[in-house]
């Protein structure tokens, strides 16, 4: 037969499928539903190869549950706002609009040549009206129920986009894009409340029993609860400037107390302010800390510097003990009260603090084992357990210990009326600021009125649509410049007001895209509830761990805040996640350290290993690490290349079949080729079972030999080991079968002769068994053998095979031999063997003669399917 031709077979089908809209699944369809979503991709402008891995990963459970029977919903969007569209304005001199919905086109098509059984009719971007509409009304709905608010905030700005960034968005102090250094700015910020949720999205971790481990850890430390102690220290007041006398402190060590040093407060704390006003040094030296920024990292890496105020506050158990106050750069305004004392024994930032400024050290907890007299502290803080030491009241007991009766007699003392001690508990994770000074972006749909404050936009008003004549001239938010979209009248007094020019953080538009593709026809609410809580929560989720933790929580927030608002009716969004590992490849680079094309570069693997030159000139090129596919690296390959040269199958084969879907793959240009090979060997193999199967008869077989059994068994056995191995997303295994069973099949097919009908019989099963495994995966080879085989419709929408159970049993059973109880070797009996057969298999072998020495046998007990012990 002739060679495969993905190139016309591939469109072809695709055609097929878009015009019988076999992939839209429909709402009120009464089969159960099993809802596939892979991350949607922002719309940069091609579609890169870590997309086609992620989407194959989907599209294989997608096919495969489709074909079990589940209405499947697999719908695919755009997360179409951000920055980029910005940039490409300003560079390029592109209206943002234009130039995402160009990109959305083109990347639309080349998704659509990977075959990905999508339901394009739900299709929508983010940047729609029609979708941000929605996410408008959700906003007034959320600040309605108390769960948007607009709060004053410290927030990162880069100076040269002009825009508030995310912590996560800065790195090492610079902006993630501009790389300009941050600067810290306090602004009118409009957040959501995601710390109203913050016990209840780490308590429902347990239940995410569907999720890796290691994404439900992240979230955890994301969220960082820690139980503590809120402790009021009184200050001296000798030292202390008029109007304060106290200083609150949050612990999680009240134990440590006796070994307190140094107390700390953030620079921004309201006791720093008021010292530094009669300090110009240390107002200096809280001008220079606020400059290095709220990001966790810089604040980890950052040198530990303090000033002392000279203030000094006093020790809860001892009124003669005073302590210093340092303003600290390690001390956050944000966490906590923004002010701890230092226990340098115990916390290893504490000693390098006390080391530097020569405050001491004394042990308060000591290993257990550990004489107290000669435990000493001098480099490395003891964080482990213990019996405390020079503690006074405290002295022998545990930590656990230690802490309870702290907080006993804290909670019990009384200053002022108020308790000193405050057991508490607090978390790391913030409310979520959503306020970006951008252009493109969804409006918050509010005006501010110089009379009324701040005023929803009424319900009648939506959307707040982008204005589409923008300059991007100056600087800044092209929202801010635009002549008269900012202008408004007041809904509320009908006098002279102002639009909010901020827009929401592109992570909102991804909290709920998922929700809005349950009914993304409805135009009068995000959600048509009945059915997103019949079609909700995504069963599997499959994206990059990279969003691991703010994309996964937001949502988590989200759908929270919905059911708050009545547009869902469940907590969480995602039954089931899954994050990908990465494409990556060699890196390829000239003398000069310049990065260079895979394309540009020829291999020779000869007897002194690998040899890499460029095509053009013939000089050397320096084959590097293993990375992540990246522009900047030059290691990338194009989908479209590998699609045009290979077709789509077998670039989807490749992605599934060299490593596990959670871990990288590397790209190989050989195995790619290797895949190739594949798809022409199935091919040949599936004409050749047609032309065979011709001589078998339609009906099926009384009675089959035992090479048909045999053949029957491999199919059946593929059948069941590919069924689970899908459902688990193992899918690297699964290929691993399926190459297996094809060997199996092709043996039977080169042996001579006319096989006999039984034979024949098994050989058509085997082949549509095989095409039928390999479909989710190939979908265009399969759709043509399928025609190949005579078989009616498409493979697409055919059922997947029935397993029978009695052919994945095995005909032998092995057991354990013990001569006296001791084990000699062991035994394959045919299934159902008796126990007189068994008994004689067992006394013929060797290694039970020996053990016997010529002994006489007493008896041999059985012990079925498992051990038999021969007692001599
Ligand atoms: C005294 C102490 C002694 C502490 C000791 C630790 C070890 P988590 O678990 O993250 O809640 N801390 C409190 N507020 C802080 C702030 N705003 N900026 C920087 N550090 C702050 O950590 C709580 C511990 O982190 C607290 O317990 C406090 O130091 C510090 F041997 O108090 B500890
Ligand atoms: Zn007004």
């Amino acid at each position: 037969s002739e060679r495969y031709n993905a190139r016309d077979s591939e469109p072809r089908w695709q055609r097929q499928w878009d015009q019988k809209a076999i992939f839209a699944s429909k709402n009120d369809d009464p089969r159960p539903k099993y809802y596939v979503l892979e991350m949607f991709p922002y719309p940069s402008g091609r579609i890169h190869i870590g997309h086609v891995r992620n989407y194959t990963l989907g599209d294989v459970l997608a096919r495969f549950m489709r074909a079990k029977g589940f209405n499947v919903l697999h719908p695919m969007g755009w997360d179409a706002f951000g920055l980029p569209a910005e940039n490409a304005a300003i560079e390029r001199k592109v209206a943002p609009k234009a130039w995402t919905y160009d990109n959305i086109a083109a990347m639309k098509k080349q998704l659509q040549s990977i075959g990905l059984s999508l339901d394009w009719s739900r299709e929508f971007a983010t940047c729609d009206p029609s979708y941000y509409k929605h996410q408008q009304r959700m906003f007034l709905d959320f600040l309605r129920e108390g769960l948007a608010e607009r709060e004053k905030r410290k927030i990162n700005w880069d100076p040269v986009d002009m825009t508030v960034l995310a912590n996560e968005q800065v790195i090492d102090g610079r902006g993630w894009r501009s790389g300009a250094v941050v600067e810290q700015r306090e602004m009118n910020q409009w957040v959501f409340k995601i710390t109203k949720y913050s016990q209840e999205l780490l308590d429902a971790l347990d239940g995410l029993d569907r999720w890796p481990d290691k994404v439900r850890l992240m979230q955890r430390n994301w969220i960082g609860r820690s139980e503590g102690l809120l402790v009021r220290f009184a200050l001296d007041p000798a030292t202390t400037p008029a109007g304060e006398s106290e200083l609150k402190i949050f612990t999680t060590r009240p134990d440590t107390l006796f070994g307190a040093k140094f107390m700390a407060i953030a620079a921004d704390h309201p006791l720093a302010q008021a010292a530094a006003a009669k300090n110009p040094k240390l107002a200096e030296f809280i001008a220079e800390v606020k400059k290095i920024g709220t990001a966790q990292e810089i604040i980890d890496t950052a040198e530990k510097q303090g000033f002392d105020t000279g203030i000094r506050a006093v020790h809860p158990f001892d009124p003669s003990w005073k302590i210093p106050v340092y303003v600290a750069n390690f001390v956050l305004m944000e966490y906590g009260t923004g002010a701890i004392f230092g226990c340098p024994g115990h916390d290893q930032r504490d000693l390098d603090f006390v080391n530097k400024y020569g405050l001491g050290v004394t042990p308060v907890v000591c290993p257990e084992g550990q004489d107290p007299a000669t435990f000493v502290i001098t480099d490395t803080a003891y964080d482990g357990d213990g019996r405390m030491i020079n503690s006074r009241f405290l002295d022998g007991m545990t930590i656990e210990q230690a802490k309870e009766e702290v907080a006993k007699r804290l909670e019990t003392e009384v200053r002022g009326n108020m308790p000193v001690g405050e057991r508490q508990v607090n978390f790391r994770l913030r409310d979520w600021g959503i306020s970006r000074q951008r252009y493109w972006g969804c409006p918050i749909p509010v005006i501010h009125c110089p009379k009324c404050d701040v005023v929803p936009v009424p319900d009648a008003d939506l959307p707040v649509v982008l204005p589409e004549d923008v300059s991007f001239d100056k600087p800044g938010n092209a929202l801010d410049h635009h002549p008269s979209w900012k202008h408004v009248a007041c809904p509320n007094c009908g006098g002279k007001a102002q639009r909010e020019t901020d827009t929401m953080d592109t992570f909102v538009d991804s909290s709920w895209y998922f929700a809005r593709f349950t009914d993304p026809w409805n135009e009068k609410a995000p959600t048509t509830p009945e059915v997103a809580n019949r079609m909700m929560p995504v069963d599997q989720y499959i994206g990059g761990v990279e969003h691991a933790i703010l994309h996964l929580l937001y949502s988590r927030f989200f759908t929270r805040a919905m059911k708050a608002t009545g547009h869902i009716g469940m907590d969480e969004p995602f039954a089931g996640m899954f994050t990908q590992g990465m494409v990556v490849h060699e890196t390829y680079q000239k003398a000069d350290g310049s990065y260079v094309t895979p394309a540009e570069v020829k291999i020779e693997t000869g007897a002194n290993g690998k040899r890499a030159t460029l095509l053009t000139t013939g000089e050397d090129i320096h084959v590097g690490a293993i990375e992540k596919m990246s522009k900047s690296k030059k290691n990338t390959v194009d989908p479209d290349d590998i699609i045009a040269t290979y077709g789509a199958d077998v670039a989807r084969w490749f992605m599934l079949s060299d490593s596990p879907p959670d871990r990288d793959v590397i790209w190989s240009d050989e195995r790619v080729q290797g895949a190739s090979r594949f798809v022409q060997r199935l091919w040949r193999l599936v004409n050749e079972s047609a032309d065979l199967a011709k001589s078998a008869p339609a009906a099926r077989p009384a009675a089959f030999g035992p090479d048909a059994l045999a053949l029957r068994k491999a199919a059946h056995g593929a059948l069941d080991k590919v069924s689970s191995g899908i459902e688990r997303l193992h899918f690297n295994v699964c290929l691993a079968h399926i190459r297996e069973f094809a060997n199996a099949l092709a043996e039977v097919l080169a042996r001579e002769g006319t096989p006999a009908p039984d034979l024949a019989w098994a050989v058509r099963e085997a082949s549509v068994i095989l095409v039928q495994l390999f479909a989710p995966m190939m979908p265009h080879l399969a759709e043509e053998c399928w025609t190949v085989l005579g078989q009616s419709g498409l493979i697409s929408e055919a059922n997947w095979p029935q397993i029978e159970r009695d052919l994945l049993v095995e005909d032998t059973v092995t057991l354990v031999v013990q001569v006296n109880g001791k084990k000699r070797g062991d035994v394959t009996v045919p299934r159902g063997a008796q126990n007189p057969e068994i008994e004689a298999a067992v006394l013929a072998l060797d290694a039970v003669k020996l053990a016997l020495g010529g002994k006489p046998v007493r008896k041999v007990i059985v012990v079925p399917m498992r051990i038999v012990n021969v007692v001599g």
